[in-house]
Formats: C-alpha cells, structure tokens, sequence
C-alpha cells in the first residue's frame, strides 16, 4: 500500500532542525497545488507549530530550483526588514526551516520533496473580500511584496513553471485537449468553448506588451490569489504574503491581475450560483488604490494603463486553465466534486461578462486616465 501524505510526513519530520517532540500533525489548509500539513510541537512545555509542504511535482518539476527561489526571496525580504528595525518580522515573512544536513527539503521514500516553514501565529487567510477596506490592504500588500523585491540581485530567478502566465502557449494546451478530447466532454462544454475562441485575440494583450518591450520584466509572485495573504488577527491588516512557489520573473499585471480576479467579487471562485459573481467596482477601486499606494513609485506608464485589463486577462487565463484541465481529466487542480473545474471555469467567465460590462467606468479609476 502506498503511504498517505501524513505517514510520509511523520517519517521524515525529525529529519528537520525542530527541536522537542512531535505532538500531532494534520492536513491544513485549502491551496489548489501542494499537500500542506501543520504539526504541533512541544519545546520544554512551550506548544510552538510548522507549516510542511509536500512539492507538488507534477507542478514543479524542479523543487531544488523552488527552493533557491525561496531561499533567496524570503532572504532578501528578511534582511530588509531587519534593516528597517521592523517588529514581528518572522511573522512577516516566510521562514525556511532547514533540514539537519542544511538543505532546505527531505526528500522521503517515494522521492518525494518535503519542506518546513516556521507557522505564522495568529493569522487567517481570506477566500473571498467581505469589504473594501480588505482589498486596498490586499492591493497595498502586493505592491509592497513587489517593491521589496525590485532590487534583488544575483542571477535571475529560476523559472520555476515556465511560460506560466504566457496566454498564447496556454491557448496551445487548450486546443490539443480539444482535439485529443480524452475524457469525451467537449460535447458539454461548447458554449464556454466559444467563449475561449472569441476571446483570443484580446487575451494576448499582456503577452504582446511583453513581447514588444512596452511593459519591462520584474520578479512578482504570480500567485497572489487572496488565501495566499496573511492577515494579522491582531489589527486585520495584511502581514505576509505566503506561497512563494510560483515568485520568479514575470510582469507586475501578473500579480495585480490575480488580485483583481478574487478581491473585486464576493463570490468564491467555485461559486456555481452565477448570478454572485459580480465585478465589484468599489472593491476594484479600493484595490487599486491600495496597490498604487505603493507601486506607483516604481510603475511605468504603460503598465498602469493596462491595470483593467490584467484583471480581466487573468481571469481569462484561469477560465482557460480550468476548462483545459476538466477536458484533460482534472489531473492538475485539486478537486472536490466531479465538473469542479467546470464550474470554476464558467465562474470565471462570467466574472469577466461583468467587468465587460462595466469597463468604461473601471477604466475611469485608473490614475492617469482623467479622473
Ligand atoms: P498551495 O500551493 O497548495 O496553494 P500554500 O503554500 O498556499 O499551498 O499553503 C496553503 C495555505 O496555508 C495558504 O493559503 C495559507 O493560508 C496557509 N499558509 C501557508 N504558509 C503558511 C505559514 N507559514 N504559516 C501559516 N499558514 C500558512
Ligand atoms: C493555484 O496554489 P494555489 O491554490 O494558491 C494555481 C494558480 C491559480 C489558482 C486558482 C502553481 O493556486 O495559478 O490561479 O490555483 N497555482 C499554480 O485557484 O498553478
Ligand atoms: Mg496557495
């Protein structure tokens, strides 16, 4: 029989440099990608706990280049905080616990890749914005993650998925599963497929500006989807951004694109009830504002003007990739009913019906653009 996630887990924790003994372990959280699990320890009778991650390699191909991403990335932030003076700050970032032969992972039985991060204390995550207050500390916290990486140096970035956000190779996947039709359901999905074709041309905006050198290149996370915030319990402001695994070099619409896709409507994004799934322009703003608050000092025009438009192309790409995945058998995602992807997919299509549908007033909030 194959060991489940937790008896890998618990075979291989003391591998890590965690001092005392093990308590419990158990699965946590409720991420797409990685098999998470949080432990409980006791340190000579103080309860202190860490997050583990299995990599997801079917995901990521090479964990050991996740990890150098990682290890430079929360470094680097690390060694800015300190500098500012700035309290709480393994609260604040993510935090790396070693193995005892100083590698950042284990590797276990089935070559799987293990990893430990400190866990953050007195904290939440959000599934979806309840308020605009939420999105600007939402926006402002993104902004800052990407200020503070604008001057790492070194080597650039591995990338760790590679033509991750790149819509016209994700085009390509999308029609080979078409074509292949493995799993016999293009029959039930030709509405979203007509959809998808009459979108193309228009879903390659961000990719063109790359392309053409009219939006520069910057490391940004690319996975900045609300649950992968912190948010302090303490003052319900945003404390550190997590998920690390996709932080490589990218556009920033990348980020303030994923953003808008799950901050500006109150709908989760497997809500099937389509008539929830409303393009929120007071949250839109508030993000915006919150975001700006931080990145316009490094921005360039460009990028700026097409902050609508990266919301809705990132929520195109993401409606793309669920249909591709329900057509390929579910096998990326995790899933937690049959046609699950198929409902995020059309969640996500009718997320952008209603930015289309209000787009010369989101248009107006963007600075620049004669407010
Ligand atoms: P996935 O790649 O599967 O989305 P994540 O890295 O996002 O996995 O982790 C899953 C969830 O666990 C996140 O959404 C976040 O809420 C929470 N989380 C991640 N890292 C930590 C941490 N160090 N401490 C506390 N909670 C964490
Ligand atoms: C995945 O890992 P998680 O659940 O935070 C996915 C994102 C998608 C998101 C959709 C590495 O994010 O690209 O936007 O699901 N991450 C990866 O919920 O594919
Ligand atoms: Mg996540």
């Amino acid at each position: 029989m194959i060991p489940d996630g937790l008896s890998l887990l618990l075979g291989l924790i003391d591998g890590f440099t965690i001092y005392g003994e093990v308590e419990s372990a158990e699965p946590y959280g409720s991420g797409h990608i990685n098999h998470t699990f949080m432990s409980q320890w006791d340190q000579a009778g103080t309860k202190v706990r860490y997050l583990h991650q299995r990599i997801n390699e079917k995901v990521f191909a090479h964990p050991d280049e996740v990890m150098e991403n990682i290890r430079r990335v929360t470094g680097h932030i690390a060694a800015k905080l300190a500098a500012a003076g700035t309290p709480e700050r393994s609260r604040r970032t993510l935090t790396v616990v070693p193995a005892r032969d100083g590698k950042p992972w284990i590797r276990d039985a089935g070559g799987g890749w293990w990893r430990t991060y400190l866990f953050i204390e007195g904290a939440h995550s959000l599934e979806v914005a309840a308020t605009p207050e939420e999105a600007r500390f939402l926006g402002k916290s993104i902004g800052f993650f990407q200020k503070q990486l604008a001057d790492l140096g070194g080597e650039r970035l591995y990338e760790t998925i590679p033509n991750f956000h790149h819509m016209e190779s994700r085009y390509r996947r999308f029609y080979d599963a078409l074509s292949k039709d493995a799993f016999a359901r293009v029959s039930k999905v030709r509405d979203e497929i007509a959809f998808m074709r009459e979108n193309e041309e228009r879903g390659s905006a961000l990719v063109r500006a790359v392309r053409e050198g009219r939006i520069p290149e910057r490391i940004c996370h690319n996975d900045t989807k609300m649950n992968n915030i912190l948010i302090d319990d303490k003052d319900s402001q945003a404390l550190c951004v997590a998920d690390l695994d996709t932080v490589m070099p990218g556009t920033s619409l990348f980020d303030l694109g994923d953003l808008i896709r799950t901050v500006t409507t109150r709908a989760a994004e497997d809500e099937r009830d389509l008539s929830k799934v409303i393009f929120d322009l007071s949250f839109f703003k508030a993000l915006l504002e919150g975001y700006f608050s931080e990145a316009l000092e490094f921005l360039i025009p460009a990028e700026i003007a097409l902050a609508a438009e990266a919301g809705r192309n990132l929520t195109q790409i993401m409606a793309l990739r669920f249909l591709t995945d329900y057509l390929e058998g579910d096998h990326y995602y995790h899933i937690a009913r049959p046609d699950h992807n198929l409902d995020r997919c059309r969640n996500q299509i009718a997320l952008i019906r209603s930015m289309d549908s209000q787009w010369d007033k989101a248009q107006e909030l963007i600075p620049g653009t004669g407010r």
